[in-house]
């Protein structure tokens, strides 16, 4: 796969595709980063964008991973010691996952968000933005309430850290994207660079196919998952036959299989008894896709052939969780 390719695989949209052409056309030593909130457990989430820095990795790219400590705490997720923990179990993950540790950087938030430049950058930003604006960058964020002044000061600071962390490309979910536009507008105005942008899909509900899964309401699959887990909730996923006409649906196991699955393995076997036509194998998304469809490939084996994929992805970031809690 060319490196534009590369870096494009599975992204929803990048801003603007003209400044990411320009990465791939010169990759090496070039910084990418996405920035998470501690958190102890990873779940799929978290995963889809580590897909991305893997993918990063492997066009050239150096990745920065934010430990976002002090956003976590704005964001009400504890005090400073318990996100300090959650933040070493989650990047011990991430290592098992796939991330090549001689080549991530992670970096703690409080490590530079608290320095004197930095604050005063960050007031500067607070008198360029109205609340409203920065309230909207907030919203699909935090889902709901965005009624603290943490609330404002969060969105800011994440534009900030763009400068700070010496970045070119931000990456992050779809959800990001009105902060990385607000970075784009503003960080001009403090005589920064605009950087480009790539945002990848948000997967939808598990079991309904609608909105978007995540951990704190309905379905996620987790690190900390045993393999019954993992099929049971695969089995139960929403998975129609047939794409749905009004497009409002997502069929959540293809999307896990896109998205998840794909990226990380080279083939795809199906295994099933000669009898109901033998093992299949796919090399590519569409194919496995296009069968579905058709019903040559059945729901029940493309869910067990996912949740035994998945089961692979996670095993190794189960067993650091195991070690890190006896
Ligand atoms: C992502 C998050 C927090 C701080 C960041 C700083 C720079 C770049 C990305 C960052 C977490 C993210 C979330 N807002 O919703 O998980």
């Amino acid at each position: 796969m060319d490196t534009y390719d590369l870096i494009m695989r599975n992204a929803e949209e990048v801003v603007t595709d003209e400044e990411v052409r320009e990465l791939a056309d010169d990759p090496s030593g070039k910084r990418a980063y996405v920035g998470y909130e501690p958190s102890g457990v990873l779940h799929l989430g978290h995963l889809l964008t580590a897909n991305k820095l893997i993918d990063l990795q492997e066009a050239g790219m150096e990745v920065v991973v934010l430990l976002a400590d002090v956003h976590a705490y704005l964001n009400g997720k504890g005090t400073f010691e318990e996100i300090r923990d959650t933040a070493e179990q989650m990047k011990a993950q991430f290592i098992a996952y796939g991330l090549e540790e001689d080549r991530t950087e992670f970096v703690y938030g409080s490590s530079f968000q608290l320095d004197e430049d930095y604050t005063l950058d960050l007031h500067e930003l607070e008198l360029a933005t109205t609340l409203n604006r920065a309230q909207r960058a907030m919203a699909e964020i935090q889902g709901g309430e965005t009624a603290k002044v943490s609330h404002v000061v969060y969105p800011l600071m994440q534009c900030l850290d763009i400068e700070y962390l010496d970045l070119d490309l931000a990456v992050g979910g779809l959800d990001q994207r009105k902060v990385h536009m607000l970075a784009r507008e503003e960080l001009p105005e403090l005589g920064y660079d605009v950087r480009p942008a790539l945002h990848t899909p948000i997967v939808a509900d598990l079991t309904s196919g609608e909105g978007k899964m995540s951990s704190s309401e309905g379905v996620t699959i987790s690190m900390e998952d045993s393999t019954e887990q993992l099929e049971e909730k695969v089995n139960s996923a929403f998975c129609p036959p047939t794409r749905d006409p009004e497009g409002d649906l997502e069929n959540p196991v293809l999307e896990l299989f896109e998205y998840h699955v794909f990226p990380r393995f080279e083939e795809i076997v199906v295994e099933r008894p000669d009898k109901y036509g033998g093992d299949l194998t796919y090399e590519d998304y569409e194919t496995l896709a296009t069968d579905l469809e058709s019903g040559e490939l059945h729901p029940a084996d493309a869910k067990g052939t996912l949740a035994s994929y998945l089961d692979e992805l996670i095993a190794p970031g189960r067993e650091k969780l195991r070690e890190i809690r006896d």
